[in-house]
């Protein structure tokens, strides 16, 4: 008799457990054997949730000197600025202010895209300080068919230069050119290693080194994720150009490193009406304090040209920082923002995702807008969107695809159109 009874009891339990993960009612939550195996992969890091160190978040609406924030007016001409100084000294690195001029050179043009339904134009952003210049290559669609101005996404590529001939030759769901235009948007985007190249000693040759006439970067000056933000800038300033662009309503996107980068962008840049950041992780939207999969010592550690030198202080020391990832969605606000995570991208930590957004819900609701408040997460695969923000959590891992860009054109819809 004792035997069939532990064996009930057994596949009850992982009846039971099965079920947790697949209820499309209940909120997410990573999957144990998954978690069981990445820890036993990588032994230094955490994908415990019980580890999670407990943490108390800075107020995004108490300043530094304990001042509480209680008007848009002191947010906006107090707070903000802050918290933008703490994290550019802190983390991201202070851009220049040397005087520089930009024009644009169009290289190639297709006017007759995809059927006709889209004009392509590659081009040239050509930045010159006196004598000196700088130049990086972009790519821009516009819809040959609205009747007014449309919505634009810039696509921050951290992987590859997409060229027009490319683009239109083959489909690519990292840049899904064809669907955003079919969508009502013009599109643009650009390789962020022609802007700052993506490895440790590539400082030489990129915009930052350019900037600083050859000088090595202070500490605390911008790094690379910094440098690709601006560059994403650069790109709205063209497309401000265009007459079939409403430059009001340009989201900027971004994956992974390129995740970090549209957020940050976002908050250098008021002029971007939402960023859109997919399995962006440590230094992105991930709470740095919850310290679960990649960390702050192991980022600035592998990849010491992203961030300025004071963030890595922080690491094993995430509790003293002076800020947390949610404020740079509150940065954001009252525009919108858009998180999107993996469920078997444990590494960005999607739990720390969602977190950020929802301790950025005060901000929102101070500028009189409605965001995501839940602590809850949605379900595997169901989308949530409330007022300036919205959130995925698909299956999956590490990736950008049609998927989440379907996913975030719904959402930039109920904002943009
Ligand atoms: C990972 C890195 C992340 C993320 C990613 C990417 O290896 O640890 O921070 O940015 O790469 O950009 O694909």
């Amino acid at each position: 008799m004792l035997i069939p009874i532990v064996l009930t009891i057994a596949t009850m339990m992982f009846t039971a457990r099965a079920s947790i993960s697949q209820d499309a009612s209940s909120s997410w939550q990573a999957d144990p054997d998954l978690v069981e195996k990445l820890t036993r992969q990588r032994r230094e890091f955490n994908y415990v949730e019980s580890k999670v160190p407990t943490y108390t978040l800075p107020d995004p609406l108490v300043t530094r000197t304990g001042q509480h924030v209680g008007s848009p007016k002191e947010w906006h001409d107090g707070r903000r600025g802050e918290l933008l100084d703490l994290f550019r000294d802190q983390v991201y690195g202070r851009r220049p202010d040397t005087e520089y001029s930009l024009r644009f050179e169009q290289t190639a043009e297709v006017t007759q895209a995809f059927d006709g339904a889209a004009t392509g134009r590659e081009m040239k952003a050509i930045v010159e300080i006196g004598e000196r210049s700088f130049s990086f290559p972009f790519v821009v669609f516009l819809p040959n068919n609205a009747s007014r101005p449309t919505p634009a996404v810039v696509h921050i590529n951290n992987r590859y230069f997409v060229p027009l001939a490319t683009a239109l030759e083959k489909p690519d769901p990292f840049w899904p050119v064809k669907m955003l235009i079919d969508r009502g948007y013009a599109t643009a985007s650009f390789h962020t290693s022609h802007v700052d190249p993506d490895k440790k000693d590539g400082y030489a040759d990129g915009i930052r080194a350019f900037f600083a006439g050859g000088d090595p970067p202070s500490d605390t000056a911008w790094r690379s994720l910094s440098a690709w933000g601006w560059a994403a800038s650069r790109v709205l300033d063209h497309l401000e150009t265009i007459d079939s662009i409403d430059a009001a309503r340009v989201a900027v996107s971004g994956h992974s490193r390129g995740g970090k980068t549209s957020l940050w962008a976002a908050c250098e840049d008021e002029r971007f009406a939402i960023a859109y950041s997919n399995n962006s992780g440590c230094g992105g939207a991930a709470l740095s304090r919850r310290a679960y999969g990649e960390t702050v010592g192991r980022i600035t550690s592998s990849f010491p040209h992203w961030f300025c030198k004071p963030f890595s202080n922080y690491a094993g020391r995430e509790h003293e920082l002076p800020i947390d990832q949610h404020e740079v969605i509150a940065l954001i606000a009252p525009r919108g923002v858009y998180v999107a995570s993996a469920d078997e991208d444990l590494w960005a930590d999607p739990k720390g995702e969602y977190a950020s957004l929802v301790a950025a819900a005060p901000v929102f609701e101070l500028l009189g807008k409605r965001s995501i408040e839940s602590p809850r997460m949605p379900p595997l695969g169901q989308q949530r969107i409330k007022g300036q923000t919205g959130y995925h959590i698909r299956s999956g891992g590490h990736g950008l695809g049609e998927l989440d860009w379907g996913l975030f054109l719904d959402f930039a819809d109920t904002l943009l159109k």
